[in-house]
């Protein structure tokens, strides 16, 4: 595995990202190597999986890989881009997911991160929703997950400012189970992590599952949605869009000029 590194031991898994150098940045081969890991677990019948990065990292992650892009005019988060399919594995795993987090946590990480079922963070975490910053409409589901972790006003706010919130404010509105000191979090999670391994697996599946369910019981009209898509491909074919990625990309400052 180039970019993670999978272990398995007393029922409990732990995947760390490895791709240091890009600061973890979620390229297609992580993605596919978080699944098959997840996969792989399942099938070992891990109680619990824990995704973290590697001990004392300053970046968990820093969110899509931007030089992955897709070409402009294309849907940038569709249905089969690895990242949902990452998530959706998350989400449909028996086994609870924990999110062990040291550093940053940018775009499309915090939408990874939010999707694990419980999130223990150190002091330095911050995460920031990044779309507006790099021109991208983000997608319905990924809303979703956001509005289902945090209120209405505070997931505005992240949206539209794209700026990292601390780790004290993602605790006091509720993104955050648990702040933890950096030198204790490895000890706090796995401590979590066995308690949940002592428990029915088949009864804490059922939850997870009933849980998730039930949270997406959002009715969409299909008028509704064709509107959504309509609205989100304005945005994926604007020059906006185009700039966004560029800037990045360029090192320098974007121009946005709303067309
Ligand atoms: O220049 P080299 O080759 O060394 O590579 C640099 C960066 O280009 C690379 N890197 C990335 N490559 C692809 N995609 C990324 N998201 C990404 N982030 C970083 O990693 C090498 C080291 O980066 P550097 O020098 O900036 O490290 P640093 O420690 O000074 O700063 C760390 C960060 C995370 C603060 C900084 O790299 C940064 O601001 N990264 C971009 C964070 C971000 O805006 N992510 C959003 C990605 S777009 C996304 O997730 C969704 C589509 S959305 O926006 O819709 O949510």
């Amino acid at each position: 595995m180039a970019y993670t590194r999978t272990e398995f031991s007393d029922q409990i898994g732990t995947i760390t990202l490895t791709h240091s150098q890009k600061r973890n940045a979620l390229n297609r081969e992580l993605l596919k190597e978080v699944v098959a890991s997840l996969h792989d677990l399942e099938n070992r019948k891990a109680r619990v999986v824990i995704i973290r990065a590697e001990k004392g990292s300053k970046v968990w992650s820093a969110g899509h890989d931007i030089s992955e892009r897709p070409m402009p005019g294309r849907d940038p988060l569709g249905y089969d881009d690895p990242l949902e399919l990452a998530i959706r594995t998350i989400e449909r795993l028996g086994a609870p997911v924990i999110a062990l987090l040291e550093g940053t946590v940018w775009g499309g990480a915090c939408e990874l991160a939010f999707t694990c079922d419980i999130l223990i963070g150190t002091p330095d975490v911050t995460f920031a929703i990044t779309p507006a910053k790099i021109g991208v409409p983000y997608n319905p589901t990924g809303v979703l997950h956001f509005m289902s972790l945090a209120g209405m006003s505070v997931i505005k706010e992240m949206f539209f400012t794209a700026q990292p919130i601390s780790a004290e404010r993602a605790s006091d509105v509720g993104i955050v189970n648990h702040i933890v000191p950096a030198d204790q979090i490895e000890e706090y999670t796995y401590t979590m992590a066995r308690q949940i391994a002592q428990n029915s697996p088949l009864s804490i599946s059922v939850i997870k599952e009933q849980i998730r369910m039930l949270g997406k019981a959002h009715p969409l009209s299909p008028e509704t949605f064709e509107r959504i898509q309509g609205l989100r491909r304005k945005v994926y074919d604007s020059a906006d869009y185009r700039e966004g990625p560029a800037a990045f990309l360029e090192k320098r400052r974007p121009r946005f000029t709303g067309e």
